[in-house]
C-alpha cells in the first residue's frame, strides 16, 4: 500500500528529506530532529540535531526503512553543534554526505563525508570545506558531470550575515524595496575535496527580468534549495520561509538567471517548508515534511512525500498538502 502523504518513519523524528535513486532504490538524507522542551526562536536554536539515519525504499510502494545512524557530530572534528539539513551524492565511485553544521566559532559551513554505501556509515573530512559558508546545501550533478552546490539560508541560517565575503554577526536582511539575498551557488571538484570554484550568487528575477525583492515575502528565496532538470530545463526550487510557501524559478542555465515560475506547495503544518524532487520509475515525486504527527510542534517534524505533476507548459501543478483529507 502506498505511504503517499502519510509519516514515512514514527520512530524518530525525521525532516529537510533529500531525496535520490542509488541502484533503482530510492534513498531518503533527512535532518533527524531531537524532542526537547526549549522554546522557538528566530536563530532556529529548537533544531539541536546532532546526527543523520538514511532512510530506503525499495520501491515506492515499500516500507521505508531506517538504515541506523550514519554519521554522528562527535566523529566529525570541526563541529560544534547543529548538524542541519544534508544532501548526497554520488561521484568518484563513492556516496557523498554533504552537511551544515555550526564550527567551533559557531559559523554555519558545510561539510563532506563519504562512504563505500549509500546508507554509511560515513567517514567526515578533516574540515569543513573552504570557503563554505551558511545551511541546506543542494548538491546537483549536471549530465555533463560538472557538479554544483546551492546553498544559503536567513535568519539562524546566517546568510544575511554574509553580505561581503567576511562574517558579519550582526548582519541584517535589505529593507523591503531592495533585492532579496539571493541563494548560493559553487562548482564541486569531482572527488568532492573542495570547490571548483567561487562561491557565487544565484540571480531569481521576476516576469519582467527584475531581481525579486526582499520584501516580497511570497516569492523571494529563504532557504531549502533544490535543482532538478525536467525536459531539459534546470528548476530551481525553495523555501519563501516566513510565508511558508515552497516556490519555483528556472533557467536554462544551471548558474541562473533564474525566473520565478509559481507555487510547488502550500503551506505545510509547522512554521518550516523543506523538500526535494525525484524521478523514479518516470514519475515525479516532492518529498516534504509537516509537523502534524506531533501536533504543530515545529522541531518535531516528519518526512513524506507525493506525487508532482506538469502541465504541458512545464509548469508545476501546485500542491495542497492536505487536500486528501477535505
Ligand atoms: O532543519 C533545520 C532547518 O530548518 C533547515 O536547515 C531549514 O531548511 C529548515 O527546514
Amino acid at each position: 500500500m502506498s505511504k503517499e502523504r502519510t509519516p514515512l518513519v514514527t520512530h524518530i523524528f525525521t525532516a529537510d528529506p533529500s531525496a535520490h535513486v542509488f541502484n533503482d532504490k530510492l534513498y531518503i538524507y533527512p535532518s533527524h530532529d531531537l524532542p526537547h522542551d526549549g522554546e522557538d526562536n528566530d536563530n532556529g536554536d529548537e533544531y539541536v540535531m546532532e546526527d543523520y539515519h538514511v532512510l530506503s525504499m525499495d520501491s515506492i510502494d515499500a516500507e521505508c526503512v531506517d538504515n541506523g545512524e550514519a554519521l554522528n557530530m562527535r566523529d566529525v572534528p570541526w563541529v560544534s553543534n547543529q548538524m542541519w539539513a544534508p544532501d548526497a551524492v554520488y561521484t568518484n565511485g563513492k556516496y557523498y554526505l554533504v552537511f551544515p553544521a555550526r564550527d567551533k566559532d559557531g559559523i554555519f559551513r558545510i561539510g563532506v563525508a563519504e562512504s563505500e554505501s549509500p546508507v554509511g556509515p560515513f567517514k567526515p573530512q578533516e574540515n569543513y570545506l573552504e570557503g563554505s559558508f551558511s545551511i541546506d546545501p543542494c548538491v546537483f550533478k549536471d549530465d555533463d558531470g560538472k557538479i554544483y552546490m546551492y546553498n544559503g539560508g536567513l535568519w539562524g541560517g546566517q546568510l544575511q550575515c554574509w553580505k561581503t565575503d567576511k562574517f558579519d554577526p550582526n548582519g541584517t536582511e535589505p529593507a523591503k524595496d531592495e533585492p532579496a539575498l539571493e541563494p548560493l551557488c559553487a562548482e564541486l571538484k569531482e572527488d568532492m575535496s573542495g570547490l571548483a570554484s567561487e562561491v557565487f550568487r544565484i540571480k531569481i528575477v521576476d516576469e519582467n527580468g527584475e531581481p525579486l525583492k526582499a520584501g516580497d515575502e511570497d516569492r523571494r528565496y529563504f532557504e531549502g534549495p533544490w535543482m532538478h532538470k525536467y525536459n531539459g530545463l534546470y528548476y530551481f526550487s525553495y523555501s519563501t520561509g516566513t510565508t511558508h510557501y515552497l516556490v519555483y524559478a528556472t533557467s536554462t542555465d544551471p548558474k541562473g538567471p533564474f525566473t520565478y515560475r509559481g507555487r510547488i506547495m502550500e503551506p505545510v503544518i509547522g512554521w518550516t517548508t523543506h523538500h526535494s524532487i525525484v524521478e523514479y520509475h518516470g514519475k515525479w515525486y516532492l518529498f516534504y515534511h509537516d509537523c502534524e504527527l506531533s501536533g504543530g510542534i515545529n522541531h518535531r517534524r516528519t518526512v513524506k512525500f507525493t506525487e508532482l505533476k506538469y502541465n504541458e507548459d512545464g509548469t508545476i501543478v501546485t500542491i495542497d498538502p492536505y487536500s486528501h483529507k477535505k
